[in-house]
């Protein structure tokens, strides 16, 4: 079974969206596994968009993601990656369809309320970050 990590940002937590979020997820099939919630730290973060790290707005997005709460949850089914990429919606929330989860809620490109995975590959190294106890 297919894996991916996901987080609900510190917009998503400070809006009070976690339940409604939590509640796509579910009501589409797929199954929450593993849930936890905590301030990351910076090496965290940075560890974990490594990929950015030469991008103009990697600082503001380091300090904004480890700046609150962030609700990190694994989740498994078939295809999940894809299918959790799709009901996130498109990174700029003025691109993601109307009823994906940025569509229905965001506004910025950066507090754009969740994360996932972009691959299986990338699942596994996140799910090792974020859930180091195994
Ligand atoms: P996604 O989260 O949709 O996979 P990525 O990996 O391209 O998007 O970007 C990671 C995060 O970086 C996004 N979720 C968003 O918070 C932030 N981000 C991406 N592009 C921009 C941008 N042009 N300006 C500010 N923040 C951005």
């Amino acid at each position: 079974m297919e894996r991916t990590l996901v987080l609900l940002k510190p917009d998503a937590v400070e809006r009070r969206l976690i339940g409604r979020i939590l509640g796509i997820y579910e009501e589409k099939g797929l199954k929450i596994t593993a849930l936890k919630m905590f301030k990351p730290s910076r090496e965290l973060v940075e560890a974990h968009y490594v990929e950015h790290k030469d991008k103009p707005f990697f600082h503001e997005l380091v300090a904004y993601l480890s700046g609150g709460m962030v609700c990190a949850l694994i989740i498994e089914g078939e295809n999940v990656v894809r299918t959790v990429r799709k009901i996130n919606g498109a990174t700029d929330p003025a691109e993601a369809e109307m009823g994906s989860i940025r569509g229905q809620f965001a506004l910025s490109k950066q507090e754009n309320l969740v994360h996932a995975s972009d691959s299986p590959e990338s699942a596994e190294r996140e799910i090792k970050l974020w859930f180091p106890e195994g």
